[in-house]
């Protein structure tokens, strides 16, 4: 069904070639990264040692992979393409528009109702164009890729920011939007900048309540949210091989919390057995047969320094358990300091909910040893105190764990299986009360946190872990317990102590699965007719976007200021927004309702500076495109932080919004931008986001000679007749130039298809 056997003979017969060819032109040792990079190079990238951090270089992806809530998109621009099949081998997964609020069966029903129109229009665009198709229920897209098509040296992109999962098994899988997908869908190379290398040398061993996730937790507060940005992290030593394949996966997943462009381990036993045990010993006798160049070399190991742009060491047998929150993933709290830092900032301590599960954390060992967890809290006659859920990441890992009895433990603990999707991870959750905006603690075994996320409110505070220690947590319903100190008073009035949590690697009798969800399209899919209706409100085919008029851009307003954290959460909302992923009309009327305005420290609220009057941002920029009046948005450090989804670039570009100027971007989110046919711009001098006034009149000027390596100028007309000059950096090569010119990158794809 699910891999495609020849696919990857042919990449690891090219794979030696093409890493000797990189050695003679890089003259040294080279690092894994480097070398699957090397080996996917496209065909006209010639191979030549590129400079890290500059060099923009074209590749070849062997696979793509799209999750619901962005494949709307990505298909829409794909079907405009003018395509009749996809070139390299695609699949779609239903799993994020699934809302979790009872359990497993009846919110699936429920979903599956409720979005048949979109998840009809996946299934026939997948069928029409030769794309895998993954039906709700089936999982989440990071889970069963990894489960499915994750392949050691292989290269693929996925439109979720969490697409680096498949570096677990040593896969260069990055996160990209929609437009990035349609185009190696459509055959075309795939460009990205070539990243800075970050090793990490891990030593010693994990043990008793600590868990791979906790690196993740470590190294997310070590690098910080943007700290990996630009950059790809590779995972090496004695400790890396010691874990396990899916933890390698969890540490990749939130990789992406630091802003990496991706994260890999390299190809060792673990990944081997991890390929037999989902029914691959096929390609893991494959990969044993080119080990070599599916791990760095020896001597880049040896002296790392050398090889790498940042190298940072963690000793696994000194790692402490981790808890990261409230509000961002990497505040970083080792368990014995987060008491206290739960007291001193005044954090709720009663915990509500804990929720173990989601893409990063929900292989067949986080469940089976937070299930440990749990037969404890039964046999030891604690009832557990807070609410806790489990979102399974796949139906195979899901029918694995309800076979061995882990589900059962789990409910004897009352704990709710939902089903195998985002669930509350994305906001699809109809958590009863939230609407009250109460503060309130959850912890979660997630990847993000950020304000809203979950559930809507803002007052929840979230925090992230390891599910081993959400699971001892919402036993205590306490965040200042320390399973690894504490006791906890039992429902016979005795003190008692959790055991370290104990869990398999992989199932001793094997995975199981039923049906696992999967369609496969037709071979011929000519004939299949892909509707829209017209009158739909969460489709809408696409319009292409205008080119550019030829001349510098002046007089436009300023839309909003934004001040500090504005993630693509803030900029495009999920939760009760998700349904319109498929229509950028009515999605745009989420546009930046989340971003903080600096002139009144309120969301939703800016000035129309046609009427003076304050109102919701969508129905402002509304007004001004109404008025053929274009604006510009302006935005602190890492703008655009979080996910994939395009709709946060999209939905300025349909909605006449000229230009993003920011201290710094997110690396998808820039790429985004420059996709749409946006001007993506950061200041020159990051205090110049001081000198613009809410009431300014922008002109950008040095359009019409638009180069590589060009400044741009912005000019801050004031409402006192003075004006400030500044000079605006930006990071478009020649090509990306052309994508603005044309109004779309999309746009230039149709006029060559
Ligand atoms: C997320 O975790 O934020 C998401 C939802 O998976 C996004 C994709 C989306 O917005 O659809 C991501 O990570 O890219
Ligand atoms: Fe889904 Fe959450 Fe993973 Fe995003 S981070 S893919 S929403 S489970």
């Amino acid at each position: 069904m699910a891999f495609d056997i020849e696919m990857i003979k042919e990449v690891y017969a090219q794979t030696p070639v093409r890493i000797a060819a990189a050695r003679k032109v890089v003259g040294k040792p080279l690092t894994l990264t480097e070398k699957i990079l090397y080996a996917h190079l496209s065909e006209g990238a010639a191979s030549q040692a590129f400079k890290r951090g500059t060099s923009y270089v074209d590749f070849q992806p062997d696979r793509v992979a799209m999750q619901d809530a962005t494949a709307q998109m990505a298909l829409l621009q794909f079907m405009q393409a003018g395509r009749s099949q996809v070139a390299v081998p695609s699949t779609v997964h239903c799993d994020h528009l699934i809302q979790a609020e009872i359990g497993a069966d009846k919110d699936l029903s429920k979903a599956k109702d409720k979005n048949k129109e979109v998840y009809d229009f996946l299934a026939s665009v997948s069928n029409k164009y030769g794309i895998g198709f993954w039906k709700p229920g089936a999982g989440i897209i990071h889970q069963v890729v990894l489960e499915n098509y994750a392949f050691p040296g292989g290269m693929m992109i996925g439109t979720d920011s969490h697409t680096p999962n498949a570096g677990g098994l040593g896969m260069i899988a990055i996160g990209v939007g929609g437009a990035d997908a349609c185009d190696v869908m459509a055959g075309l190379p795939w460009e990205l900048k070539f990243p800075k290398l970050i090793g990490v040398k891990l030593t010693g061993k994990l043990s008793g309540w600590t868990a791979a996730k906790d690196v993740i937790l470590k190294v997310a507060g070590i690098l910080t949210v943007k700290g990996g940005t630009g950059a790809i992290v590779e995972y090496f030593g004695e400790g890396a091989r010691s874990l396990s394949a899916t933890g390698k996966g969890t540490i990749c997943n939130m990789g992406a919390e630091i802003g990496a462009t991706t994260s890999i381990f390299g190809y060792d036993e673990k990944s081997a057995a991890y390929l037999s045990g989902t029914g691959r010993s096929d390609i893991a006798e494959l990969a044993n047969g080119i080990a070599e160049h599916l791990t760095g070399d020896p001597e880049v190991y040896a002296q790392p320094e050398l090889y790498f742009d940042q190298v940072i060491e963690i000793n696994l047998s000194e790692l402490e358990p981790h808890v990261n929150g409230p509000f961002t993933p990497d505040l970083a709290w080792p368990i014995s300091k987060f008491a206290a830092a739960v007291r001193e900032n005044g954090w709720p301590a009663k915990l509500d909910v804990g929720l173990i599960g989601s893409c990063t954390n929900s292989s067949y060992e986080d469940i089976s040893r937070a299930a440990s967890l749990a037969q404890q809290a039964v046999d030891k006659k604690l009832v557990a105190k807070s609410e806790y859920t489990i979102t399974p990441g796949s139906e195979q890992v899901r029918f694995t764990v309800a076979r061995d009895g882990f589900l059962d433990t789990f409910d004897k603990m009352g704990g709710v299986v939902l089903a195998n999707a985002c669930g509350p991870c994305i906001g699809q959750w109809a958590r009863h009360g939230a609407e009250k905006q109460e503060r309130n603690s959850i912890i979660t075994s997630f990847n993000r946190n950020f304000a809203k996320r979950a559930d809507g409110n803002p007052n929840t505070h979230s925090f992230v872990a390891s599910p081993e220690i959400v699971t001892a947590l919402a036993i205590a319903g306490d965040l200042t317990f320390n399973p690894l100190t504490d006791t906890l008073t039992n429902s016979e009035g005795n003190q008692v102590r959790l055991e370290e949590p104990r869990g398999l690697e992989l199932p001793t009798k094997g995975f199981a699965v039923e049906d696992a969800g999967y369609q496969a399209p037709a071979a011929d899919g000519s004939a299949v007719q892909v509707l829209v209706a017209p009158t739909s409100d969460r489709l809408q085919l696409l319009d292409s976007f205008a080119a550019w008029e030829g001349v510098d851009l002046k007089g436009l307003k300023l839309l909003i200021k934004a001040k500090g954290k504005c993630t693509t959460d803030h900029i495009s909302m999920a939760g009760p927004w998700l349904k319109y992923r498929g229509h950028l009309d009515n999605i745009s009327n989420n546009m930046l309702i989340g971003a903080v305005n600096a002139y009144n420290d309120a969301t939703n609220s800016v000035k129309n500076q046609l009427t003076g009057a304050y109102g919701e941002v969508p129905a402002t920029q509304r007004a001004y495109k109404a008025a053929g009046i274009g604006s510009i948005v302006v935005g602190d450090e890492n703008y655009g932080e979080g996910s994939s989804r395009e709709h946060a670039a999209m939905e300025p570009r349909f909605l006449g919004v000229r230009a993003i100027l920011v201290k710094s971007f997110a690396r998808i989110h820039e790429t985004n931008l420059k996709k749409q046919g946006m001007l993506a711009l950061t200041f020159a001098n990051p205090a110049d986001y001081d000198l613009i006034q809410e009431n300014d009149v922008i002109d950008i000027v040095g359009l019409t000679s638009f180069a590589p390596g060009k400044p741009l100028e912005v000019v801050f007309h004031h409402a006192d007749g003075t004006h400030d000059k500044i000079a605006a950096n930006h990071t478009y090569n020649q090509g990306q130039i052309e994508w603005f010119k044309a109004g779309s990158a999309l746009n230039l794809i149709e006029v060559k298809a």
